[in-house]
């Protein structure tokens, strides 16, 4: 490689990568004023966080993140939070079948406030979304097959 070769690559590079982290800055000092809360997902299938607080209306941005070593078909989290009034258990049971759909029950769908993606160890997603206007607790839970029975299961709590 000639020198000016190297060079040109070296400019490109640095232009890359500072432009990866403008980008980086620019999304944080546009959404800074979105509350996030974050959550992980353990094997011992548990959310680190069971009560979040909201204000109706509000918008919100949970970050979930899977802390394990195992294989995602072994062990995956999502986080799925389920309009008032919504049986868990029928809504569960029915995503158990819905392994094509990340595990949401397409018949449900429109009784899910939000939900993240169904992610393994390591990986992380992100949801931002708007708070329900209608006071009260939301369950959520992670419908990845027998975590809802484990105890992995929580409440966004609207004021
Ligand atoms: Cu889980």
């Amino acid at each position: 490689m000639d020198i000016t070769m190297k060079t040109v690559k070296i400019v490109l590079a640095t232009f890359v990568a500072l432009s990866f982290a403008f980008s980086a800055f620019a999304t944080t000092m546009n959404d800074e004023d979105v509350r996030t809360i974050n959550v992980v997902g353990t094997d011992n299938m548990k959310f680190d966080v069971t009560l979040i607080e909201a204000e109706a209306g509000e918008t919100i941005r949970i970050v979930l993140t899977t802390e394990s070593n195992m294989p995602k078909q072994a062990m995956a989290h999502n986080i799925a939070i389920i309009d008032l009034g919504v049986d868990m258990e029928e809504f569960v049971m029915a995503s158990i079948r819905a392994r094509d759909n990340e595990y949401i029950a397409p018949d449900f769908e429109d009784r899910v406030v939000a939900h993240t993606a169904m992610i393994g160890g390591g990986e992380t997603s992100t949801i931002e979304f708007t708070v329900p206007e209608t006071p009260g607790d939301y369950e959520y839970v992670c419908t990845f097959p027998g975590h809802y029975q484990g105890g992995m299961v929580g409440v966004l709590r609207v004021n």
